[in-house]
């Protein structure tokens, strides 16, 4: 597996699959959500809320991983993940590691060999920089996923040195 950590907007990715910050209405929002929904069109909408409608009638559970088509993007698949809020007064890492987990398991279930995530959680949800970059940065590397090509594509100065420096 090889993992890089790439500067930029997620959505111009090349790659079969990109992974979206979602929240677990998976209805869209903000942040990198937003950014995905508008570039990649209406369709992926609309795979959500076929999404909540069937399985995911009470939401995407937070650790979880769903896939949809990506529209207009130049890729396979959104892999939508949800995050946990990040809270001071309680370890969620677990989830957090959870969410780079079942998005590597889900890539490899859908054949995909590419796969780029952003800082799911460091955003809206308060992760600090270099928390979320050494959980991403470990449960990629513990992960027993056949997936070849793992970037981290950040949006800030402060995360590209945070995932730089955890991944050594
Ligand atoms: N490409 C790459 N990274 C981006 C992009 C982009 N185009 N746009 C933003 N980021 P956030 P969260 C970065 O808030 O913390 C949404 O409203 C951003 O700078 O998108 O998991 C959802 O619907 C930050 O570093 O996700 C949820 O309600 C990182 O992506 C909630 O936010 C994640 O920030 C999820 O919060």
């Amino acid at each position: 597996m090889d993992i890089r950590i790439l500067s930029g907007d997620i959505t111009k990715q090349r790659v079969d699959a990109i992974v979206n910050a979602a929240n677990s209405s998976l209805l869209g929002g903000g942040g990198v959500d937003g950014a995905i929904h508008r570039a990649g069109g209406p369709a992926i909408l609309a795979e959500c809320q076929e999404l909540r409608r069937g399985q995911y009638g009470k939401g995407l559970p937070t650790g979880q991983a769903v896939a949809t088509t990506a529209g207009r993007l130049d890729a396979d698949w959104v892999i939508h993940t949800v995050g946990p809020v990040y809270s001071p007064a309680e370890d969620r890492s677990a989830l957090l590691a959870s969410c780079y987990r079942e998005s590597l398991a889900l890539a490899d279930r859908l054949g995909a060999d590419s796969i780029a995530f952003p800082a799911v959680s460091a955003g809206v949800y308060g992760w600090p920089a270099a928390s979320a970059a050494a959980i991403a940065v470990a449960a990629v590397r513990e992960a027993e996923a056949s997936v070849a090509d793992v970037r981290f594509v950040l949006f800030t100065e402060e995360l590209l040195a945070a995932f730089q420096q955890a991944l050594g």
